[in-house]
């Protein structure tokens, strides 16, 4: 397999590339200087690309690439691929899926309790000497709020059954009602908002679900309730958000992920309802090495002719 081009489309996790490295001829898209040049010299030995959340394969980088066979991602998340043109080419897909689902659920529930309770602002509290002239400001309980998710998939249970310890009731809302589940549906975000104290944004990033998290949601959840977002950064209209938070028409927000990353509003610097995350929800040792061993999987089944283990298309 040695001799099988992989473009890694950037840098991700250094076991992964050390790994890869060992397989296969691995080529570092990001240090290429002359990416146009360089894919014209190697675009009829790259046979696979591995991308993440941040960089995929898109319609141009497929186009460029006429032997690619397969597109690992090392992420859950699949909209930095253009699904629709490997179809259409046969090229397979694969991604991440139930490795980070504790992970991510995990960060979730913690910016319940980080918004709600304010341990950031509260730890700031501490650490600049505030304390001995004071004791710190009540903040608001989380055991028993409502909890409603967007988007009931894998990760959006997990996030379900965790909230449910906390004695929260639980609502969702997703493209369709799930009769065998037990939690109340709501066949829309804005209602779902509405009946909400916590909002958990879970669903994939689509066409559909791109700022499914707009004003009309946003007043609906209004200046008592908080906004999680682990998803993804376009599904929330940022600067509606940015306005709610800095005018009080929102309680508050625990966000993992941005519209522009690493690009964050600065108007949100400043505001202690606010829990800003650098996009960490699978970003454990554990989970990082595991989804690793699952791309590499993924390219070693492929390339030796097996059934491939998490594919997608
Ligand atoms: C990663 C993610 O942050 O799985 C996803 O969809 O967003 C993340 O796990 C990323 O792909 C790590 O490079």
């Amino acid at each position: 397999m040695e001799s099988i081009g992989v473009l890694m489309a950037c840098p991700m996790n250094s076991y992964l590339e050390h790994e890869l490295e060992k397989r296969f001829n691995l080529h570092k898209f990001w240090t290429v200087p002359e990416k146009s040049a360089f894919l014209t010299t190697h675009k009829n030995s790259i046979r696979a690309v591995v991308g993440n959340a941040f960089a995929g394969a898109d319609a141009e980088l497929i186009e460029a690439l006429p032997k690619l066979e397969i597109v690992a991602s090392f992420s859950v998340g699949l909209d930095k691929i253009d699904l629709a043109k490997c179809k259409e080419k046969g090229i397979r897909v694969t991604n991440t899926p139930d490795v980070l689902t504790d992970d991510v659920a995990d960060l979730a529930i913690g910016l319940m309790l980080a918004v709600l309770r304010r341990l950031c602002e509260s730890d700031r509290y501490v650490r600049s000497g505030k304390w001995k002239k004071g004791d710190y400001k009540l903040t608001s309980k989380f055991s028993g709020k409502r909890v409603g998710i967007i988007g009931l998939g894998r990760i959006g249970m997990a996030i379900a059954k965790r909230a449910e310890a906390f004695s929260c009731p639980i609502n969702y809302f997703a493209r369709t009602e799930k009769p065998e589940i037990k939690y109340k549906y709501y066949p829309s975000v804005v209602e779902l908002a509405a009946n909400s104290d916590i909002l958990v944004v879970a669903c994939a990033l689509t066409e559909e679900t791109r700022h499914i998290i707009n004003r009309e949601v946003i007043d609906a959840l209004g200046p008592k309730g908080v906004l999680i977002n682990i998803g993804r950064g376009p599904h929330v209209d940022e600067p509606e958000l940015v306005s709610a938070l800095v005018e009080g028409r929102l309680g508050g927000a625990g966000l993992d992920v941005f519209e522009h990353e690493p690009q964050v509003p600065e108007e949100l610097f400043g505001l202690e309802n606010v829990v800003l995350l650098p996009h960490v929800g699978s970003g454990t040792i554990e989970t990082r090495q595991a989804m690793a061993d699952l791309v590499i999987g993924n390219l070693e089944a492929y390339f030796l002719n097996k059934p491939l283990l998490t594919p997608v298309v």
